[in-house]
């Protein structure tokens, strides 16, 4: 199925631990079928903390959204993560944004991501990544 991962990372090398969990993402998540550019993204929730990069995935991927979420959390730790407070500074986060058109609301788990209604940038990596193969799903 197709995944629509978000990446970010405001602690740290930020580039670094992006590239770090991509060649993790392509081992253990899925296949890297497209990448969006690397964005630099004005912090947003909490303003008061270093700019993000953010990069979106398009991966092809076995998992599904459960399994996946936890593959992705433990590639979070390998890349670094620590816990700090939401929305705050983090060494890397991923995301799951779409896992093909399924709906899920859970507190562990939403999919799609609630973001992809609230943040300009997702929009525009959405765009960028899928638009000719996905309706935006909202
Ligand atoms: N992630 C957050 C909180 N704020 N801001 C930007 N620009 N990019 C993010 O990925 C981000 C954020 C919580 O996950
Ligand atoms: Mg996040
Ligand atoms: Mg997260």
């Amino acid at each position: 199925m197709k995944s629509l991962l978000m990446l970010g990372s405001n602690l740290g090398n930020r580039g670094e631990n992006i590239g770090r969990a991509l060649k993790l993402i392509e081992r253990f998540a899925g296949r890297i079928l497209k990448e969006s550019s690397l964005l630099e993204t004005a912090p947003f929730g909490v303003v008061n903390q270093p700019y993000f990069l953010n990069k979106g995935v398009l991966i092809e991927t076995y998992h599904p959204p459960f399994e996946l979420l936890r593959v992705l959390k433990w590639i979070e730790r390998r890349v670094g993560r620590y816990p700090t407070y939401r929305w705050g500074p983090r060494v890397i986060d991923i995301d799951i944004i779409t896992w093909g058109e399924v709906k899920v609301n859970t507190e562990k788990l939403k999919l799609p991501h609630p973001g992809l209604r609230e943040r300009e940038f997702f929009k525009e990596i959405y765009r960028e990544l899928i638009r000719r193969e996905l309706p935006l799903p909202l």
